[in-house]
């Protein structure tokens, strides 16, 4: 039962009222999360608690200290601006000693939940597609003057495409969970995009791509939409925000959220980018970075969406052969299943590329 593997860690959250029920979110690929209710002088209040997955995260604080600095800077920037933060922005919920953490065999940390807001894994409805557009573009205006020095880099070499590539190699040829033989046609794929696959790290290195404060993980689920509105409010998973490229950020929302099928769909024949989706986000996300992001960033935003697909295609194919030991998996092939995907929804970029780049250029 959801309740007894957490109820001793309920107690040491500053949270108001009585509790009253608990469950599971199942759709992250990493941390556990729970849904929970709190009764309070006639009203539900509703949190989010998470237990940090250590695998990934080797240092919690650091998470957590980047999380506190990142909301406090939008905050003020949505009051400046005349805004209600409340549902614009994630606050955390400290713990009874006043930490952003609570430590007991894992690590734990609470957020308020934003009421009467729906984190989509499908978007059906246009007009939010351009929605998550504007809040990703939005929160990259908003942290544009972030002093990004000031951040711990919680994952080194997140999206530094080309030592995944190298990672993915030694994986390969260290075999561990002996599953290697079956790979051939994936690890050939690979092979033959490797040169693309470096080319925004090697533009970060000499410079003629800037490095930004970025999300990083622009999932679509990652955006709250009003259930009433259909408008962006947060932008939520604040985990890897670092420095960055925006160009990954751009590419992770295509990749997953302007594919016609989802991110571990099986059957291929299913999976293709969808150019009206793309076309939708993509002007919610220009209308929000015309103006800060160079000419030459708008320029590859359509090279950031193959990177970064062939990026997670070979993440998740890297995994496979390592045995599972990143990523949640509901089946043994799971992380296979999920490569391929990302690997046909790369060929269908690489056959629209020259409609996707015809649109980017008529901006
Ligand atoms: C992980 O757990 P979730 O859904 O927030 C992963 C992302 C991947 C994503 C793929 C820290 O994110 O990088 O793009 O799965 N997060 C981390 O679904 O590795
Ligand atoms: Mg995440």
């Amino acid at each position: 039962m959801v309740y007894n593997q957490i109820k001793h860690i309920l107690p040491h959250f500053q949270f108001e009222g009585f509790y009253v029920s608990a469950c599971e979110v199942h759709s992250g690929n990493i941390n556990n999360t729970y849904h929970l209710q709190y009764a309070s002088g006639g009203a539900i209040r509703h949190y989010i608690l998470q237990s940090v997955n250590t695998y990934v995260f080797h240092d919690p604080y650091a998470v957590m200290e980047n999380i506190e600095r990142i909301t406090s800077h939008l905050r003020a920037k949505f009051l400046a601006a005349g805004e209600d933060p409340s549902r614009r922005v994630l606050e955390i919920i400290p713990t009874t000693d006043g930490r952003s953490l609570f430590k007991n065999g894992g690590y734990w940390r609470a957020y308020r939940y934003i009421e009467n807001a729906t984190a989509y894994d499908t978007i059906t409805r246009p007009m939010q597609f351009e929605q998550a557009g504007h809040a990703f573009g939005e929160f990259q205006r908003l942290l544009c003057d972030f002093p990004a020095s000031e951040l711990h880099t919680t994952i080194p070499d997140f999206h530094n495409t080309t030592k995944r590539f190298y990672a993915f190699v030694r994986a390969v040829s260290e075999d561990k969970a002996g599953r290697v033989r079956e790979l051939e046609p994936e690890i050939e794929f690979m092979f033959d995009r490797r040169r693309a696959m470096g080319s925004i790290v090697r533009e970060l290195d000499r410079g003629t791509l800037p490095l930004r404060v970025t999300h990083n993980d622009t999932k679509i689920n990652n955006v709250m939409i009003d259930n009433d509105t259909d408008r962006a409010v947060c932008v939520i998973d604040l985990d890897t925000v670092m420095p960055g490229s925006a160009l990954y950020d751009y590419g992770d929302a295509i990749r997953f959220g302007a594919s016609t099928a989802a991110e571990d769909e099986e059957d291929l024949s299913k999976i293709a980018l969808d150019m009206d989706k793309f076309a939708l986000f993509t002007r919610g996300f220009l209308s929000e970075v015309d103006g800060f992001l160079t000419p030459h960033e708008i320029d590859l935003l359509p090279l950031g969406m193959r990177v970064i697909t062939c990026e997670l295609a070979m993440r998740f194919l890297t995994d496979y052969i390592e045995g599972d030991l990143y990523f949640k998996v509901k089946s043994p092939h799971h992380n296979l299943i999920r490569a391929r995907a990302q690997m046909r929804l790369l060929e269908d970029m690489e056959a629209k590329a020259d409609a996707v780049q015809a649109f980017i250029d008529r901006r």
